[in-house]
């Protein structure tokens, strides 16, 4: 099983509870294996010397390193091997109050150890592979805000259970400024716990709330490594996740790498394994989105599931990037807020800059995705998100911005501030069409390359507009008044014949049956439709049949009808909105 929805933000739903519960997170310091580095057996995994590398990374300051040996289980304690931890039913209202915390389990985070084993989910031919003998050093860089005190110690500890030592350089931890008794636990006692960990530990803090993007900003500011490496604050890496990041990277340096997320359940702690055949995408309202991964990129692999996967985004809070091209590419959009479309943003930046993002399959890390946020969005979640997205929409995406503004057109309203510095950084890095993006990188994406229209569907005899009535896969697609806002009532009519919104296209599956919404598959089929400019007629291709309007406007479907030129199944396809 996979985790296959969008990853919070506007998917999420949110939620204003004020955070009063104290957690007492149970500590434990145990277990860290010294013996790693007097190790006398030479590792399975570590390949001959690098050759030809000197271009990028000077011999001289890569490592040689040896893998970080298996953390072992400590027998007896809930959720190791990566389990389920699941809480006894007189601790179920605890559960309950402390879940509002941070929206996941808390109660059975603190009850797992800080150095949990778990099982090494590697595909057999990731464990066979061998990795250059010298590698580069990392710094992981790792921003919070109201994080739990042991999901936080927990990534922290995975991080320097599972990393072979002479590669890890130091973990960064900014706090974006915690509040209330999130405040108090990572106050002075944060760094006072690090300071006993057999790694550089950092701590910084932001003087106000900054959000991720400039919280990041400030951390990777202070990297010492060759690398940065990027974690969320409720993480699990698992056996061998570093090597194949860094070695990619090493390949080639305008390289951005990211793990394979797996899930570690909001609710148990269970640690499950994501699929290796899901990439990264994003539908109109610039959600990213996991999408499986097609068979030309199969075959570009040549069927090889361990090498790495070029995916056309990233999810955002996991990846390795060399330091400099970090810089060289334009780092982050400083002018985004708290939390949204940087990952977006800068997946497309890359791509369209020279660089290219890649998921190597052969990583995994774990992430507690969640239902909903925890933390307050100052100013209005929409508002943010829709500024950020604004931001992104406007500098890279050239005249498919269109599907995003009409799909969602609050973001119209929103103050994008100054992007000049973003739209320079294009011109001055030449970066490349969102066109040749589309063409050459995502020809997938569910903004379509070629459309002849976006917009409202009307129809001439009861002026009503076809509507998904926010319907989903599967579902009629509805009619009602038209409103002129766009939302619901935006249709793309593409190159391929697909009446589309957003994920979904106008579907029949026979010649007078209903008209349903279903996942664009690209391939015709039920979902070419024919549209006749002059005798304005919506025509299924497969059936010959007519789109028409519902037959009792207290229905409210259209359907489809043995084409009879009259007015119920005249459409137009050209109003002009009106904002
Ligand atoms: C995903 C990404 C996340 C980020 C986000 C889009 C993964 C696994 N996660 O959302 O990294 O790219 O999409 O922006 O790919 N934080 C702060 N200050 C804030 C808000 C958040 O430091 O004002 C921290 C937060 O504590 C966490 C990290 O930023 O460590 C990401 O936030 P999240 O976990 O709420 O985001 P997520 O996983 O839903
Ligand atoms: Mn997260």
């Amino acid at each position: 099983s996979f985790y296959s929805d969008c990853i919070g933000g506007a998917c999420k739903k949110f939620d204003d509870n004020d955070n009063t519960i104290v957690a007492e997170p149970l500590i434990d310091e145990n277990s860290f294996n010294e013996k790693q580095e007097d190790s006398i057996n030479e590792p399975q995994n570590r390949g001959p010397g690098l050759e030809g590398m000197s271009q990028t990374y000077r011999p001289n300051t890569l490592k040689r390193w040896r893998p970080a040996p298996v953390v072992p289980q400590i027998s007896g304690r809930p959720g190791e091997m990566g389990k389920a931890v699941h809480i006894p039913p007189e601790q179920e209202t605890l559960m309950k109050e402390r879940f509002k915390l941070n929206q996941f389990n808390l109660l059975a985070s603190d009850m797992i150890s800080l150095n949990r084993s778990l099982s090494d989910v590697r595909l057999g031919g990731c464990k066979q592979k061998r990795y250059p003998a010298l590698l580069p050093t990392t710094s992981i860089v790792i921003v919070f805000h109201n994080e739990a005190w042991s999901t936080l110690l927990r990534t922290v500890w995975s991080v320097i259970n599972r990393s072979p030592r002479p590669l890890l350089k130091e973990i960064i931890l900014v706090d974006d400024s915690s509040e209330g008794v999130f405040a108090d636990h990572l106050g002075k006692k944060l760094e006072d716990y690090v300071a006993k960990l057999p790694v550089p530990v950092h701590v910084l803090r932001t003087e106000k709330r900054s959000g991720l993007i400039r919280a990041r900003l400030l951390g990777a500011k202070h990297v010492q490594g060759q690398i940065i490496t990027f974690l969320d604050a409720h993480c699990e890496c698992t056996e061998g996740w570093l090597e194949p990041l860094l070695s990619r990277i090493v390949e080639d340096r305008k390289t951005v790498v990211c793990p394979i997320i797996d899930v570690i359940s909001d609710e148990t702690f269970e640690y499950i394994t994501a699929s290796d055949m899901t990439w990264g995408g994003f539908n109109w309202k610039l959600n990213f989105r996991w999408y499986r991964v097609p068979q030309r990129e199969m075959d570009r692999r040549k069927g090889d599931r361990t090498a790495p996967l070029r995916t056309p985004t990233m999810a955002g809070g996991l990846f390795s990037i060399d330091k400099e091209y970090f810089y060289e590419i334009g780092s982050y959009d400083e002018g985004m807020d708290i939390w949204g479309g940087e990952n977006l943003e800068m997946s497309f930046r890359v791509w369209m800059c020279g660089g290219q993002l890649e998921i190597a399959t052969c990583s995994h890390v774990g992430h507690v995705f969640r239902k909903s946020t925890p933390y307050s969005f100052p100013g209005g979640t929409n508002r943010i998100v829709n500024h950020n997205n604004a931001r992104l929409a406007e500098v890279w995406l050239d005249q498919w911005k269109e599907f995003y503004y009409n799909i969602n057109p609050g973001a119209r309203s929103v103050p994008v501030g100054d992007i000049s510095a973003r739209t320079d950084l294009r011109e001055k890095l030449q970066c490349k069409s969102f066109r040749w993006y589309l063409e050459n990188i995502y020809p997938e994406s569910q903004m379509p390359l070629d459309y002849y229209y976006l917009g409202d569907i009307r129809n001439v005899e009861s002026k009503n507009c076809l509507d998904t009535m926010g319907r989903k896969s599967g579902d009629n697609v509805g009619m009602t008044y038209c409103h002129n806002l766009g939302g619901n009532q935006v249709f793309a009519y593409t190159k391929r014949q697909q009446i589309m919104s957003d994920d979904n296209c106008l579907d029949a599956s026979s010649r007078t049956g209903p008209v349903k919404l279903v996942r664009c598959h690209g391939m015709g089929g039920n979902q070419a439709w024919m549209y006749d400019e002059h005798d304005r007629t919506i025509v299924h291709v497969n059936t010959g049949s007519c789109l028409t309007k519902p037959d009792n406007s207290d229905v409210n479907l259209p359907v489809l009808k043995a084409c009879n030129r009259e007015e119920g199944q005249q459409w137009i396809m050209n109003s002009d909105f009106r904002w």
